[in-house]
């Protein structure tokens, strides 16, 4: 691309797309080993740190995290948790994840990590452009990668030596790989989940994964004092049509009569709806673009992968670029998305397999909804079964992505 007259220019090892949790670790990570780099972000800096998304992290996310730095509010507030529930129509099973696979997920909300995080940057001295618009990929299969973008009215050309697509599924890395050189699978789910935050205490002190005639429920929280819900509902589902008090009694009545009176109502905070879909680009490389997660992989919330998968890459991806700007290693980025992508489809196995457990499938015919039914019920009578269950929800472990 002939280079038009810029009126800003910049230089730096690693140009990071997307400022969300995925990039603001990896340009930690970086810092942390000496290495430069400059985050782009479409949004604001205060729109990305309110944010509610996420809220279950492994200990894998946990490790990643303190390893960056941020780690100290997180063990100070994070609230470990030894295991869950999972519920048909009101009827609990304990999944022990201490006593069936020694592991522990913590519970900390992921609008929590992102302001931990871009707090480091600003700490690190990180360059990052917020509210950038027009963002470009350019020149990705040269020694010589560039971003551009338009900011407060200027243009911005960057070059790097390498480029890392954070930019979450709606970002611009993915689609700047040519479409017949990308490898996609996708499922979209024909439902959505309603998610309510409210300042009220939790119903439970462990999370609740609900299956009942009604739809599947969700009773999840980010404090003693603050709980987040969620139920299955039409993906097109108008948010209107779902007012606080409707939500709360549809709640009720999916977890059930034994878990509905401590259930403590309130106003919401946030109420939203958001699709679920299972998605991998398995082209996580292209020359010198690097993807990390959600830009190259989407999960169903309901085996709480999404964050951590994102996390997982970023671990990977900091780890390569790292021994090659060290001492000229080149297998890690040669071997990024082969390693990755063995994680990545193990967690899109859980969660799809978690999602057709749970939520109930309009098209499902009688012998399906009978087959769901004896799943659940095989689970709730084997240690077997709750075993696997517990190793992937834990999070399962890193490989070396060094040769
Ligand atoms: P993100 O999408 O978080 O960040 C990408 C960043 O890139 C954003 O800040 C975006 O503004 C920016 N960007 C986009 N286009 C750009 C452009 N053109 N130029 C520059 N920047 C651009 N995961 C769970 O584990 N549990 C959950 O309950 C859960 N709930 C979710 C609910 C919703 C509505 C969504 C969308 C996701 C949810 N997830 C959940 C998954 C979520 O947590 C992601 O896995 C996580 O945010 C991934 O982080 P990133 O890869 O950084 O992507
Ligand atoms: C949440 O608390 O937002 C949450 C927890 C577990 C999930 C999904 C979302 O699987």
């Amino acid at each position: 691309m002939a280079t038009e007259a810029f009126e800003k220019r910049a230089k730096t090892q690693v140009a990071i797309v997307g400022g969300g949790p995925s990039g603001l670790l990896l340009a930690q990570l970086l810092w942390l080993q000496d290495i430069e780099s400059i985050i782009i972000e479409r949004q604001t800096a205060a729109h990305v740190e309110g944010r509610i998304r996420a809220g279950v992290l492994e200990q894998g996310s946990v490790d990643v995290l303190t390893r960056a730095g941020v780690g100290e509010r997180l063990a100070r507030e994070g609230a470990r948790h030894s295991g869950f529930y999972l519920a048909i129509n009101g009827k609990r099973c304990p999944i022990a994840l201490e006593a069936l696979v020694d592991g522990q997920v913590t519970v900390y909300g992921q609008t929590e990590v992102t302001k931990d995080l871009m707090a480091a940057c600003r700490a690190a001295g990180t360059e990052m452009h917020h509210a950038a618009s027009e963002v470009a990929l350019h020149d990705l299969e040269t020694a010589k990668p560039a971003l551009t973008f338009r900011q407060d009215g200027a243009r911005w050309r960057i070059e790097a030596d390498f480029i890392a697509g954070c930019d979450g599924f709606r970002g611009p890395s993915r689609q700047a790989i040519p479409a017949e050189r990308r490898r996609e699978f996708e499922r979209v789910y024909p439902f959505g989940w309603l998610g309510i935050l409210a300042d009220v205490p939790p119903c439970q002190d462990e999370l609740i994964y609900a299956h009942s005639d009604r739809g599947f429920a969700l009773a999840s929280m980010r404090s003693a004092k603050r709980s987040r819900y969620y139920i299955q509902c039409r993906a097109d589902e108008p948010l209107e049509d779902w007012p606080d008090d409707r939500l709360w009694e549809e709640l009720k009545r999916r977890l059930g009569p034994e878990i509905a009176p401590n259930i403590t109502t309130g106003p919401a905070l946030e109420k939203s709806i958001a699709p679920l879909r299972s998605f991998v680009c398995e082209t996580m490389r292209f020359g010198r673009l690097f993807l990390a997660g959600d830009s190259a992989h989407i999960v169903p919330p309901t085996g709480a992968k999404g964050l951590n998968l994102a996390l997982g890459d970023v671990h990977y991806l900091s780890t390569a670029l790292a021994a090659w700007y060290r001492d000229g290693n080149a297998s890690g980025i040669e071997r990024y998305a082969e390693v990755a992508l063995r994680r990545v489809w193990k967690a899109e196995r859980f969660s799809w397999m978690l999602t057709a457990l749970l939520h109930d499938f309009e098209d499902d015919d009688s012998f399906g909804k009978r087959m769901r039914l004896a799943e659940l019920e095989y689970i709730f009578s084997s240690k077997a079964a709750q075993t696997s269950i517990a190793e992937n929800y834990v999070g399962l472990p890193f490989e070396n992505v060094l040769a």
